[in-house]
């Protein structure tokens, strides 16, 4: 089986990081493949952000399916681009947000999600209403440390993010954290042994539930909204992106 982890900022580190985090979690014969895009910005922590990453995310996915990639991880918080990858993959596409937030609310009560700046909250409650985990969403939190500066040394961003996941379990009336970032990822294990309770990392989440689907033969369906995209003209920068008539090749990898 081979999944294709996907990092849609463009910080190569932070998909290496990634990539191990999602090794680690996948199951002997499953083999991970951990990208960044071609193009777009270096981290999303804004609606902007996450707007420009989804094209080149989507270029990732169209090579995917050429490539014969069993199914996809999308590991970033925002999910940015989910149904238009779902439209485009033959097999499942999973979310870290989506992943987490239902893996957290079947090991506890009501889980907080701890996450980097404070103007990322609102996606994190937006997805949380969307996927139906509002009720298990105690409280979204931001340590305020900026998606790079996680690897930055001498951010202190690993005790500052124990710090605020233990306010949450004080405040929140949870049981159960789930880390708002991809590039929290390598510290879920460290968090959980300081705080003692159930730490949901998505990219391992993710990485889990599509092998699980695949192996299950679940793929996304076809039968109406998550169809393949009708074939259109697409014009300027996105010219590439058009869709050619159903069987051929998906998007052209622009040059
Ligand atoms: C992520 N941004 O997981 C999100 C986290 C966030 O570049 N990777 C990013 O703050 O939304």
């Amino acid at each position: 089986m081979r999944i294709k982890v996907i990092n849609p900022n463009t910080t190569r580190s932070m998909t290496d990081t990634i990539g191990e985090c999602a090794r680690a979690a996948a199951r002997p014969g499953t083999q991970i493949v951990a990208v960044s895009p071609a193009m777009g910005p270096a981290s999303i922590e804004s609606h902007y952000d996450e707007a420009l990453a989804v094209p080149g995310l989507l270029q990732e996915v169209a090579t995917g399916e050429l490539e014969g990639i069993d199914g996809y991880v999308i590991a970033c918080f925002g999910d940015p681009g989910l149904q238009a990858a779902r439209e485009l993959a033959r097999g499942p596409v999973i979310g870290i947000a989506q992943a987490a937030m239902h893996l957290a609310s079947l090991v506890g009560s009501r889980f907080s999600v701890v996450t980097t700046l404070a103007r990322t909250t609102g996606q994190a409650w937006h997805l949380a209403e969307m996927y139906g985990m509002k009720r298990f969403c105690a409280n979204v939190r931001a340590c305020e440390i900026a998606v790079l500066d996680l690897e930055k040394p001498g951010s202190n961003a690993r005790e500052r993010i124990v710090e605020e996941c233990r306010r949450a379990l004080a405040e929140d009336g949870s049981d159960t954290i789930v880390l708002g970032c991809a590039g929290m990822a390598d510290l879920c294990e460290h968090i959980s042994q300081q705080l003692g309770v159930p730490v949901i990392d998505g990219v391992a989440a993710a990485t889990q539930l599509v092998e699980s689907l695949v192996n299950l033969r679940l793929r996304t369906s076809k039968h109406g909204e998550l169809a393949h995209p009708l074939p259109k003209p697409m014009s300027g920068l996105l010219a590439d992106f058009a869709l050619p008539a159903r069987g051929k090749p998906v998007l052209q990898r622009a040059a």
